[in-house]
């Protein structure tokens, strides 16, 4: 390695740059599992947690302070920046709109968001982070991808099959193009503010995009996406993450998408992940959040198999699939950790 490199582990691997170890972290790790989460949250509720920049710094340093993880991703929502777009919603705990999107004229009405303007409290909880962080540790700003925003914001709430949206999506498509449009401009402008504000990389979270069929995803996201992409590509030089969720079937339609690292849930084993993305770039992946739940010795040798699994990538980020469930023992987390780390050590792979 070049000594007068400053870039982290995580952004090495995410380039495909050699590395010491594999680096790690885990999706979703500032939260409801760590018992110091649960403590802060008795004192403040969720959304001021978020729009208060010393306490989403806190909590999103939390488990910097307890393992050893490569990366820290701030503490905020997908649905933190859509207030200010006009679309209220509230956090029961996941989030309920009051007022849906489930018209054209209301699709067309929710405005671009501007980020220094409508989200400063997020571009001051990222410098706040990156001024306490180590600085061999990289600090992920992220945002929710257009398509999975449009979930939330036309059925308004979680749901199994969010068949109110994809159905908005057929009934009106022009209106759904333009609001997937302004989702994709907002959060592309969003993630390069946050990368200006100090995030050493950012990361799209597309929860739902597995949900559509690849006719769909071709007509309605992923020219979204394409432009998304290039916007974040020309406004910084940071390494930008996509997780398609459940989205292997999709993958051979994403390979000309303008970006670093495509992180996979664990449906899919890493190695053909890479063969539908044509090879050449590094994968983020892929443990199932349940192997948390087994005994010691099973947890590890899943790690093993998927340090296995990406043997032979370009390079390779580890974590889970999706995020870790609020009932993990935070001990099982500290072993996978210091695990991942000792077996790459000599080198990854
Ligand atoms: O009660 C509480 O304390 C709130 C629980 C909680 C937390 C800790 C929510 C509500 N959001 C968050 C934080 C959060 N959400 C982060 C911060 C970083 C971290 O925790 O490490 C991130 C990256 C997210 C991203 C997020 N929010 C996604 C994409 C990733 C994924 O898991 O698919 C999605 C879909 C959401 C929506 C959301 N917000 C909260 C919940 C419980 C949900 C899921 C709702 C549903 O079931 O649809």
């Amino acid at each position: 390695m070049n000594a007068s490199d400053t870039s982290t582990v995580f952004e090495r691997a995410a380039r495909g740059l050699p590395v010491p170890h594999t680096p790690v972290w885990i999706m979703r790790q500032a939260g409801r599992y760590l018992p110091e989460y649960r403590k802060l949250r008795r004192t403040v509720d969720f959304v001021t947690a978020t729009r208060t920049p010393e306490i989403a710094a806190r909590i999103t340093l939390q488990p910097m302070q307890r393992f050893e993880m490569d990366a820290s991703i701030l503490f905020s929502d997908i649905m933190t920046p859509l207030d200010p777009m006009g679309v209220s919603v509230d956090f029961k705990p996941g989030p309920v709109l009051p007022e849906p999107v489930r018209t054209p004229e209301r699709a067309r009405a929710v405005r671009e968001l501007v980020p220094e303007a409508d989200v400063p409290f997020v571009l001051e909880a990222i410098r706040a982070v990156r001024s306490e962080l180590r600085p061999e540790a990289a600090l992920i700003g992220f945002a929710g991808a257009p398509f999975t925003l449009f979930c939330y914001l036309v059925e308004g709430g979680g749901s199994k099959d969010f068949m109110t949206a994809r159905s908005f999506l057929r009934r009106e498509p022009e209106a759904s193009q333009a609001l997937l449009r302004t989702l994709g401009r907002s959060m592309a402008r969003y993630l390069v503010a946050q990368a200006g504000a100090g995030a050493d990389a950012v990361m799209l979270f597309d929860s739902w995009v597995g949900m559509l069929g690849p006719e769909s995803y071709r007509r309605f996201v992923h020219p979204v996406l394409k432009e998304a992409f290039a916007t974040v590509r020309a406004g910084t030089d940071c390494p930008v993450i996509y997780f398609p969720n459940r989205g292997g079937a999709l993958l051979s339609s994403m390979r000309d998408l303008d970006m670093d690292v495509f992180a996979v849930d664990w449906t899919l084993p890493l190695h053909r992940a890479d063969a539908r993305l044509g090879g050449g770039r590094a994968l983020q992946g892929n443990l199932d959040p349940a192997e948390l739940f087994g005994p010691p010795e099973a947890l590890l040798a899943a790690a093993d198999a998927v340090l296995a699994d990406a043997e032979g990538l370009a390079g390779h980020i580890f974590s889970l699939g999706h995020g870790i469930d609020r009932r993990t023992d935070p001990g099982q987390v500290a072993r996978l950790v210091d695990h991942v780390h000792e077996r790459t050590r000599a080198g990854p792979g």
